[in-house]
This record gives structure tokens, sequence and C-alpha cells, in this order.
């Protein structure tokens, strides 16, 4: 069977119920830990107000994986850890204990009734563009951050975020 190519994923991580620092820590670390999967760069991790949202403070950060799972594969991984994390849904945009977005897969244009990337509303928000600026600059233009520059985010003091 011929190999399959590896791919560069981006990986959105919030939560904003329980201990949401530690769930995102944890979840950096199932990441980490999935076959076919190696962690290659992690940003800090910030605190915001839910954007469109209710509940108490987010804690979000990006991870990028280096990965030969296929971005469909990467998504159920995505979807097996919220649950495992106790994620519910009882409407769009609930509070959550675990979300985990699958933010661009390479440069991959995907839209299929359960997956669409680069992740249709991750431009709009500083939660995702901030920590992604810091792992990977060039793909954040200033006008971009610029754009959601009246999005307060507070950024949680290295060595804090476990
Ligand atoms: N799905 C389609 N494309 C994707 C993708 N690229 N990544 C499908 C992940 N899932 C994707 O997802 C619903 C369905 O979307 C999945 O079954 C999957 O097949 P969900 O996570 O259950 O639903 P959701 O929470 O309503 O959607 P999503 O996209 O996570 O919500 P948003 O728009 O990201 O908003 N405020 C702050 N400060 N911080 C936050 O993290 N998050 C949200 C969630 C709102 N406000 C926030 C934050
Ligand atoms: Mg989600």
């Amino acid at each position: 069977m011929r190999e399959r190519s590896s791919v560069v994923a981006t990986v959105g991580l919030g939560a904003n119920l329980g201990n949401p620092q530690a769930a995102v820590a944890g979840a950096i670390a199932s990441l980490a830990a999935l076959d076919g999967v190696k962690l290659v760069a992690q940003s800090a991790f910030y605190r915001s107000a839910p954007i469109d949202s209710s509940g108490p403070d987010y804690v979000n950060a990006v991870v990028q994986l280096q990965t030969n799972l296929s971005a469909p594969e990467l998504l159920a991984q995505l979807q097996t850890l919220e649950l495992g994390a106790g994620r519910e849904r009882p409407y769009r945009n609930a509070p959550r204990t675990l979300d985990l977005d699958l933010l661009l897969f390479g440069d991959a244009s995907i839209q299929s009734p359960s997956l669409t990337v680069p992740h249709p509303r991750m431009w709009q928000r500083a939660f995702v563009l901030l920590p992604l600026a810091e792992i990977a600059p060039a793909l954040v233009s200033a006008a971009l951050l610029d754009s959601v520059k009246d999005q307060i985010l507070e950024r949680v003091p290295d060595g804090n975020n476990c």
C-alpha cells in the first residue's frame, strides 16, 4: 500500500465549563499521543468572554499537528476527545467542556456535510487569530488582526496553562 503523505493540520481548542485550562491542556496531550499525529506547535492559552455564546469565560489555544490521518479521520478523533471530555450539545454555541475545531488541513479546501475547512468562522475570531498568529504568523495578516482588535483577549501567563 502507498504511504500516505503527511499534512500540517491546525486545530483550535476551546472550553468554558468545568476546568477549561485543564481540559485544553489535557486535549493537547491527548492529540500529541494519537497514532499518526505529531504535535509540532502549540500557542499560549488565551482567556476571553464568549462570542455569540453564553456562560463563563473561555480558554482557547491553537495547535499545529503533523499527521498522516485524512481530514475526516482527524475530525473523528477530535470528536472522540470531545465526547471523552463530557461534551454535550444541547443547542448551537452552548457552553462546552471541550470544543476541538479543525481550522486548516494543509492548504485543503473541504466542503462536505460534516466538515468545512478552512473553518468558516475562524477569520472573524480573535480567540483563533491571536494564538494562530503566535505559531504561524505567515497565515495571519496585520489587517486580519486589526479587524478583530475590539475582541478582548487575555493571555494566560506562561507556566499557568495546565
Ligand atoms: N464541522 C464542520 N466543519 C468542522 C470543522 N472544520 N471542525 C461539523 C470541526 N467540526 C466541523 O460542531 C458541529 C458540527 O460541525 C460537527 O458535528 C462537525 O461535523 P460542534 O462543535 O458540535 O458545534 P458548534 O459548537 O455549534 O460549532 P463550532 O464550529 O465549534 O462553533 P463555533 O462557531 O466555533 O463557535 N467564544 C469564545 N471566546 N471562545 C470560543 O471558543 N466558541 C464558540 C463556538 C462560540 N464562542 C466562543 C467560542
Ligand atoms: Mg466545534
